[in-house]
């Protein structure tokens, strides 16, 4: 079955003429669709109607925007179970993930529409008499939105359900490993009575992406991805003076105390580091364990690690689906190399399962190092797959310097019964995140989302401060004393 951009109120064929295919990563032979490989002139038309899309919905009240995302988040909501099918299986990851992947799709809609009724913008005294003093928020334009394989619905929502509510058009470009939730996700939208122009379908692969980068008429960007594509956009969008938000890589740790629940924290690890089979911005990358712990937290890791049961996502009792495609599970296997190399210890897993079905999809056992040195390369770069580095250390003020030493910052977790030392974490940890007595996985839609260091720029999703994202403060006085009034100068003028 072949599918198609929709550009211009339309589904449309991409002017390429090319089509790439979508296949299920637990099962290389089922094929789900063809999808369009669009091309710049594909993104020249999208961008176009977007503009007359802008036009129509910047001037569409806010809380009508709002009524909008609102059905939206009906029809996630009654078409959830469909939904999480279809994603786990282009994306490959277990039905209880995929469930909560569109959980925060709804979520993410029904805040959306209750910010269409506030937006707030403040009013404050002019220091002049009779004169008013207030601002508010106005949509920006048409917003480039590109998105991973690894949240199929919650990212796209995350980006275009608060770019909508303040007024802004999208034009979307879904992964292209997850082609039909995004398909699915437009599809509800128009449903839902989202003005066709207002969205924009585009698919295909990173030159399409960077022809919505480039494009003069989207002065707003939002990308979540690879630190080396975003750091392309970021120029781009630097040079050109466009607003962007990046979500990039993260190297984000489970520390474990002396003083854990180790029961807890080993449920914590083992839902951080394999849920998603790794591919989380916010998975579990490195454990970081006190000496005195160690060696037993380690031993009960394992065993419980060589227990979990690799399959499709879509049949019950899978743990941990497949990896994306060949190319993760080939980067995971060089990374297992160069633990080896650098002299740390292989304790489970390291190579692909293939296993009977498994043969037929892309599966790596979930892999375990321990002895990994601070400043090592396993222990230092971002992985995107099953893979967990063990680092051992003497204290908590060492688990900090550990936590810190990588160039991300997305999201740390800290295992301690000592109310003394989790709010020495919350103040120590370099994260945009850090959770205490849960894993690093696990944030909530109304909350801010994003890290500091080379994880963004800045900027958050989610929450409130994504509205600010997503519109421009106008600034508006109005005199009404009659006269020229002179700020700075007449109220201080003795
Ligand atoms: C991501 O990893 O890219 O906190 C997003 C979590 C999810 C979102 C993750 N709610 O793990």
């Amino acid at each position: 079955m072949s599918f198609q951009n929709f550009i211009a109120g339309q589904w449309v064929a991409p002017s390429t003429g090319e089509y790439f295919e979508n296949r299920n990563p637990a099962d290389r032979r089922d094929l789900i669709g063809m999808f369009p490989r669009s091309g710049a002139q594909d993104v020249e038309r999208a961008v176009a109607s977007a503009s007359r899309g802008f036009e129509l919905w910047r001037r569409t009240p806010a809380p009508l925007r709002g009524d909008v995302l609102r059905r939206v988040g009906d029809l996630l909501a009654a078409r959830k179970e469909e939904l999480a099918d279809l994603m786990t299986r282009e994306m490959g990851k277990p039905l209880a993930e995929t469930r909560g992947d569109v959980q925060e799709g709804i979520d993410t809609a029904y805040y959306a529409a209750v910010e269409g009724r506030r937006l707030f913008g403040h009013t404050v005294p002019s220091e002049l008499r009779n004169k008013w003093a207030m601002s508010y928020r106005r949509p920006i334009g048409v917003a480039g939105i590109i998105t991973p394989f690894n949240f199929p619905m919650a990212i796209p929502t995350w980006k275009m359900f608060p770019a909508l509510v303040c007024g802004n058009a999208c034009v979307f470009k879904p992964a292209e490993d997850v082609p039909h939730t995004g398909h699915a996700l437009v599809e509800i939208m128009l449903e839902a009575g989202l003005p066709p122009e207002v969205i924009q379908l585009v698919h295909g692969f990173g030159d399409a992406g960077a022809a919505i980068v480039q494009h003069p008429a989207v002065p707003v960007m939002s990308f979540t991805g690879s630190t080396e594509t975003g750091s392309k956009v970021g120029e781009t969008c630097g040079r050109m003076h466009k607003r962007l938000s990046l979500e990039m890589g993260g190297k984000n740790a489970q520390i474990v105390l002396r003083d854990a629940d180790l029961q807890l924290a080993l449920e914590g690890v083992l839902w951080g580091a394999f849920g998603t089979t790794g591919q989380r911005c916010t998975a579990t990358s490195r454990l970081i364990v006190e000496d005195a712990v160690h060696d037993e937290f380690v031993g009960m890791l394992v065993e419980r690690v060589e227990k979990l049961r690799l399959g499709d996502g879509r049949k019950a009792g899978t743990d941990v689906g497949p990896l994306i495609h060949e190319e993760s599970a080939q980067k995971v296997e060089r990374y297992v190399d160069i633990g080896r190399e650098e002299g740390a210890r292989l304790m489970t897993g390291g190579t692909r399962a293939t296993d009977g079905e498994l043969a037929h999809g892309v599966f790596f056992k979930p892999t375990i190092f321990t002895d990994v040195r601070p400043g090592s390369r396993l222990e230092q770069e971002e992985i995107f797959g099953p893979l967990l580095s063990v680092v051992r250390v003497s204290n908590a003020a060492e688990a900090f310097a550990v936590n810190n030493g990588v160039r991300y910052g997305l999201s740390s977790s800290v295992y301690t019964s000592n109310v003394h030392v989790a709010f020495q974490a919350m103040a120590e940890l370099d994260n945009g995140i850090t959770y205490v007595n849960a894993p690093t996985i696990g944030a909530e839609a109304h909350l801010p989302f994003g890290g500091v260091k080379q994880t963004g720029n800045g900027h958050r999703e989610g929450g409130w401060e994504v509205y600010e994202f997503y519109s421009e403060t106008k600034v508006c006085y109005i005199d009404y004393s009659g006269s020229l009034q002179r700020a700075q100068i007449d109220t201080y003028d003795v």
